[in-house]
């Protein structure tokens, strides 16, 4: 045990900013943007290391959390060839709040910062993007558009669109969407792929159909395995004889009577980049799943190995792997459910609080995968103490449970809060992501803001 503490102390003491990235997992990068702007540990100090009330209790040498908000960078038009621009861009796309920030143009790919998430359902501007190939064309006659449900069935469907709303019993439910690297950026060292912190997600009122009433028509032969989803946007290389994605999951998690077929998002026909007109909600498991532009269920007699599925892709190491370190290919299994996360939704990371207050009220959400999440607990002195936060039920099976908490400051000055998720087998957030993987899925430590009071 000493010999890890000691050589953290050390790496406190030579680079305050990476051992914070280390212990809390958060990027150098990410603490340099806010008030400090790069500035040494001296000038923190003077700055609010007297002020900071439960100054003992954090790590020795921890840098707090840089303070203010992110100065948001210019929109990329402005900006061409800017290298590695400073701070978030904004998101700038038609029916989409500028609010969201950008983590990947090509595919585009937009994140929700946690405090644009303090709606109960996530409004459709506010919903995260996350794609893996072009953006199709709006399709003209979405009646029309074709499904097919095929492979291991006893009759092959083609449906039209406007069969299906006809044929089957349309459902409503409030359902969390969620990206399987939601929370990628918590890794070090840095994982591969689109830097998610925690806004990855969204919770939406989905209308269409459950999948188990297709498949039912359908007639599931016995054979059945695994199923292959397919939608219509052309791969990035506008290749037609490559697909963008096409993942699927066990028949088990196929025949939850919670999946559906969806064409109504918050009650209004899906926004195109959200899958127009119909698409797959598969809650629980990583988005990846939840085809837009739905265009075809495959039932497979094996495990489906279309594009996305297979190698380090969606998938985690069931030995656990030295961080950075080469892949075994042999040692990794397909992501299932999302982890449990929690995230304080107001007051907003870096909120100035007035002087003299020694209550704050917090609001949150959370979530757990296929699991209810048991408690939320929320910490103001770097997890020496905890208070339980009240927790709403889940309006239907897959929604998320909005929490609140009232929470005392003995004093003014810098304060951190953190938030941990409790999943209904009593797996918790941790603090620091671990289990690394090489594509980054599966981190959720626990949520951490800053405030000053005063
Ligand atoms: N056809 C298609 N469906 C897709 C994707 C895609 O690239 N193409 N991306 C998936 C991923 S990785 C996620 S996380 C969700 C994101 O859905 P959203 O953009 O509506 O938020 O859609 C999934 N469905
Ligand atoms: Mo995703």
């Amino acid at each position: 045990m000493s010999k890890i503490e000691r050589s953290m102390e050390e790496l406190y003491k030579d680079d305050p900013e990476r051992a914070d990235a280390v212990v809390f997992g958060r990027k150098p990068d990410v603490s340099r943007r806010g008030f400090m702007g790069g500035a040494g540990l001296a000038a923190i100090g003077a700055t609010v290391g007297g002020a900071i009330p439960f100054s003992q209790n954090m790590p020795g040498g921890l840098m707090p959390g840089a303070f203010a908000q992110d100065k948001p960078a210019a929109p990329p038009a402005a900006a061409p060839a800017a290298p590695a621009a400073k701070g978030p861009i904004p998101l700038n796309f038609p029916g989409k709040s500028d609010k969201l920030v950008v983590l990947g143009e090509k595919p585009l790919v937009a994140e929700t910062p946690e405090s644009q998430l303090d709606d109960d359902t996530t409004p459709t501007d506010k919903f995260y993007i996350r794609n893996n190939g072009q953006i199709p064309e709006m399709a003209k006659d979405p009646d029309k558009w074709k499904i097919t449900i095929d492979g291991e069935v006893n009759n092959k469907l083609e449906l039209t669109l406007g069969e299906l709303k006809a044929k089957f019993k349309p459902v409503t439910r409030r359902m969390v969407l969620e990206c399987g690297g939601n929370g990628r950026s918590f890794f070090t060292p840095e994982a591969r792929g689109n830097q998610w912190t925690n806004g990855g997600v969204g919770c939406a009122e989905w209308t269409g159909v459950r999948v188990t009433d297709v498949l039912k028509a359908a007639g599931v032969k016995p054979s059945a395995v695994f199923s292959g989803h397919y939608g219509a946007d052309p791969h990035l290389s506008g290749d037609s004889n490559r697909v963008a994605l096409s993942r699927g999951v066990p028949i088990k998690k196929l025949m939850d009577e919670n999946n559906l077929i969806v064409w109504n998002m918050n009650g209004k026909p899906l926004e195109n980049i959200h899958g127009f007109p119909v698409r797959l909600v598969i809650p629980g498991w990583p988005g990846s799943v939840s085809s837009k532009w739905f265009t075809r269920i495959w039932v497979r007699d094996k495990v489906h190995d279309g594009q996305g599925m297979g190698a380090t892709s969606y998938r985690v190491a069931i030995q656990p792997m030295v961080p950075g370190g080469k892949p075994d290919p042999k040692n990794f299994k397909d992501l299932e459910s999302m982890p449990v996360r929690s995230i304080i939704t107001n007051p907003a990371d870096g909120t100035k609080i007035p002087a003299g207050t020694r209550e704050v009220k917090l609001r949150g959400a959370s979530w757990a995968g296929d699991h209810e999440v048991k408690q939320v607990d929320i910490s103001t002195d770097y997890g020496a103490t905890w208070h339980r936060a009240q927790l709403g039920k889940p309006k239907n099976k897959y929604d998320w449970q909005r929490w609140t908490a009232t929470v005392k400051l003995p004093s003014d000055g810098y304060y951190e809060i953190w938030t941990r998720g409790t999943d209904s087998r009593g797996v918790s957030q941790p603090f620091v992501a671990g289990f690394w993987n090489p594509q980054g899925y599966g981190a959720n430590p626990m949520h951490r803001i800053r405030v000053l009071v005063g």
